[in-house]
């Protein structure tokens, strides 16, 4: 077969039970991409949604924009976000949440930052441009506000880590998603401080954001879970500054020898 060469962008939609958000979020990221000067795919990852979600990839008509289903046998947004950029291999690569709550107009501004060479683009609903409409209830914006100052000592300066909008050239991506760790909603800051410790170029930008109803967050559920990744993030960067080059390097090869699922690279099925 003759190797096709992969498209300069890929953008990875994670997804669980999303049958009544998806639909609309297809047509938006097929219409948006096809006017994009860049060749564009999409990749829908989805973690054995119990709803039709998959059905609804599948039979989503085919476009100038390939639309690609994943299945990700590991449960958790991060999870599924990990699977989707390893298993690409455009030159830039990013994500969006199913309920497309950031507004696709940020993704031109997005790419014209990694083009200019920007590493990381952030979707910053902190940013003092942003129109956010419609935020969550008092509950949930307190329990935001704390894990924003929870995240300030390991990410330093970025304002927003949990906008569902981040923008990576490629080997930023692959060095940040590889050793990830943080498999649930918390994945963000993971990666975000990998990538700031690694150097590369962050910038935050603007976004019209919208609550969209049908939210898959569960603040009892989850709310507590992310907080506990936050403790569980820090001891995983300490832990790999510790040690020998010898003995960092085993107990990296260690998690990256764990079966990963059906993450590999080329393995997308066009739909
Ligand atoms: N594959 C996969 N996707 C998930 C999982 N949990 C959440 N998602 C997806 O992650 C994205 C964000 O989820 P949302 O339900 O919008 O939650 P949120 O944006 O953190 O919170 P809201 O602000 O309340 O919307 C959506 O595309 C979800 O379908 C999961 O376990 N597996
Ligand atoms: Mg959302």
């Amino acid at each position: 077969m003759p190797a096709i060469s992969p498209p300069a962008l890929s953008i990875i939609v994670p997804v669980y039970n999303e049958q009544g958000r998806l639909p609309a979020t297809l047509d938006g990221l097929s219409e948006v991409l096809s006017d994009l000067s860049w060749t564009a795919e999409v990749v829908v990852v989805d973690n054995g949604s119990t709803d039709r979600s998959a059905d609804i990839v599948r039979a989503h008509p085919s476009g100038p924009v390939p639309i690609h289903l994943m299945s990700c046998a590991t449960r958790g947004k991060g999870a599924a976000v990990r699977a989707g950029v390893l298993a690409t291999t455009s030159r830039y690569v990013g994500f969006c949440d199913a309920d497309l709550a950031t507004d696709l107009a940020a993704l031109s501004p997005a790419l014209a930052q990694l083009g200019a060479g920007v590493n990381v683009v952030v979707g910053s609903r902190a940013h003092p441009e942003s129109d956010v409409q419609a935020r969550h209830n008092v509950a949930r914006r307190t329990g935001a506000s704390l894990f924003r100052w929870s995240t300030r000592q390991l990410v330093p300066g970025i304002a927003d880590t949990q906008c569902g909008f981040k923008f990576f050239d490629r080997a930023t991506a692959d060095a940040a998603f590889r050793p990830l760790r943080t498999l649930g909603f918390a994945f963000d800051v993971e990666v975000l401080a990998r990538t700031q410790r690694s150097g590369a170029v962050i910038a935050e930008i603007p976004v019209a954001w919208t609550d969209v109803a049908g939210s898959t967050f569960d603040p009892l559920h989850d709310g507590w879970q992310t907080f506990a990744a936050l403790a569980g993030i820090r001891a995983t960067l300490a832990n790999e500054q510790t040690g020998t080059r010898a003995q960092r390097a085993a107990r990296s090869q260690a998690f990256l020898d764990m079966p990963a699922g059906d993450v590999a690279r080329g393995a997308l099925r066009g739909v």
